[in-house]
């Protein structure tokens, strides 16, 4: 006897916006709703609702998330398999999903899948092929059907002009790493049965921890192909399962040999491998300046040593004690705009190294100035490379600082190291960490060691210039 109720997997309710909508988020005739209760009931069947993490990109496939009542992980497009990737291997007893369409995953996200399948990770992938791109209304997919017209195809997708439709589950079966390929089809209902088998087997594979599996779903789009749900699921019968062999293409015990992970390494071991020399400063947290988190953008243009010199700064605060972060942005301009390294210090864990509002901004540039100088904290520090930009500070809720560092820095032979002045300077003027930790933590920064030198004398020449600036 089956008995219909409403899996444990799915929320009691969901909500949409909008007022008085009682509908789901799918279209009517839509596979993914189908798909969801199959999965959904394979996940109470086996007990694991507390161990699934889904990972879903973009397109219709997205909205699982309104439904599951388990882990959910909104990913970039075509990017679930990476990113299912680094929770599994995080995670041991995860089940992850990556819950993905066929613009997604064979369109965006090919590199992804055919990797992740071929280093055979731990995942379970659920591949809904509707042969189009069903969020944004019906475009041409790697999927679609040779004839097959789409937003994009008006007149049929033709073999020379959009190449051929890729067979994902027969792609996947070259590769020696997963475990199981499926291809099923929610065409009628027996159909429906035998994706219910696969789905649970591919969902067992994991909780086995035996690898990869790829379950591919043919799956109606009545919307984008223009039918009602009758006609889709005939059509789906007469044309994609005509393209599309809906067969086990592999079930196999085990996945390929090999060493396998790492076993986790200590922080001192880490070091090590990372060919990262050791904090040299004290763990005394009596020793540490209370400064919360403290963000710093350092800005400029290509050459000017800005990402190093973000490096120096983020391995200046480890080793006064604090956590860091530092994170490179290259502009996107080819030239004459900014580049710029964030980085993050805190007496405790970091949430995330992006800085929007920097409580200090050293601008190396005018482009620079420009962009961030309405971005820093009231109260924050502008440093100013004053020998590169002309104007002053608009700001008057902000401590400003002009520091001619490139011309210093010619003077000392090396305009390089204009930046690191600067660092000096401000490790002067903010005084979160000493000059001294700055000397200490050059020679290991800076990888060419015949500049060293140059830097140790670009610090003691902004510290001097602090100094004589007090005054
Ligand atoms: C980087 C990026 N490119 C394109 C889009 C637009 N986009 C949103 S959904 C989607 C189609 C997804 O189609 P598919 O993977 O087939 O899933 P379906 O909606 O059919 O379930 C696209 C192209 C986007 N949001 N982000
Ligand atoms: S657009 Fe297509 S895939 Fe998306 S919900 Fe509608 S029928 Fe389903």
């Amino acid at each position: 006897m089956i008995k219909h109720t409403k899996p444990s997997a799915f929320y009691d309710t969901f909500e949409r916006k909008g007022p008085g909508q009682k509908t789901t988020h799918y279209c009517p005739g839509c596979g993914h709703g189908t798909v969801h209760k199959l999965i959904a009931e394979a996940i109470d069947e086996m007990g694991i609702k507390d161990q699934v993490i889904f990972c879903a990109p973009v397109g219709c496939t997205t909205l699982m998330y309104f439904y599951f009542d388990t882990g959910n992980m909104q990913c970039p497009h075509g990017r679930a398999p990476a990113v299912a990737t680094g929770i599994s291997r995080t995670l041991d007893d995860s089940i992850v999903i990556s819950y993905q369409g066929d613009g997604d995953l064979a369109g965006i996200g090919m590199s992804e899948i055919v990797h992740a399948a071929n280093r055979g990770e731990k995942l379970t992938v659920f591949f809904v092929n509707n042969a189009i791109y069903g969020m944004t209304g019906g475009q041409m997919a790697p999927t679609t059907l040779i004839g097959q017209e789409s937003k994009t195809t008006p007149f049929g997708r033709d073999p020379i002009r959009d190449g051929m439709p890729i067979r994902m589950s027969e792609l996947i079966n070259t590769l020696e790493a997963p475990v199981f390929v499926e291809r099923c089809s929610l065409g009628t209902a027996a159909g429906v049965l035998k994706t219910r088998k696969a789905v649970k087997k591919a969902l067992m594979n994991q909780k086995n921890k035996k690898g990869f599996s790829f379950v591919e779903i043919l799956s109606p789009c009545p919307i984008n192909w223009k039918m009602d749900a009758i006609q889709s699921r005939k059509w789906l019968i007469e044309n994609l399962e005509k393209f599309y062999e809906v067969k086990n293409f592999r079930d196999k015990d085990t996945s390929i040999k090999g060493q396998g992970r790492l076993p986790f390494l200590s922080d001192d071991e880490l070091l090590k491998v990372l060919d990262v020399t050791a904090d040299t400063s004290s763990d005394d947290d009596n020793n540490r300046v209370d400064i919360g988190e403290h963000k710093v953008k350092i800005a400029g243009f290509g050459g000017q040593g800005i990402m190093s010199v973000g490096v120096l700064l983020a391995n200046c605060a480890k080793n006064a004690g604090f956590n860091s972060t530092w994170l490179p942005s290259y502009g996107a301009e080819m030239r004459g705009g900014t580049a710029y390294a964030s980085v993050v210090m805190s007496n405790d864990i970091i949430g995330t190294p992006v800085v929007d509002t920097p409580d200090v901004l050293i601008a190396m540039n005018s482009p620079s100035l420009d962009a961030f100088e309405n971005s820093v904290t009231k109260g924050g520090t502008i440093i100013v490379n004053s020998s590169i930009v002309s104007r002053k500070v608009t700001r008057t809720d902000v401590n400003t600082y002009y520091v001619p560092a490139t011309a210093m820095a010619n003077e000392l032979g090396l305009t390089a190291t204009a930046a690191v002045i600067i660092l000096a300077f401000y490790a002067k003027a903010l005084g979160i960490f000493g000059v001294d930790i700055l000397k200490a933590v050059v020679p290991i920064s800076i990888k060419n060691k015949k500049y060293i030198e140059a830097n140790l004398r670009a610090i003691t020449a902004g510290e001097m210039f602090f100094d004589d600036y007090k005054k």
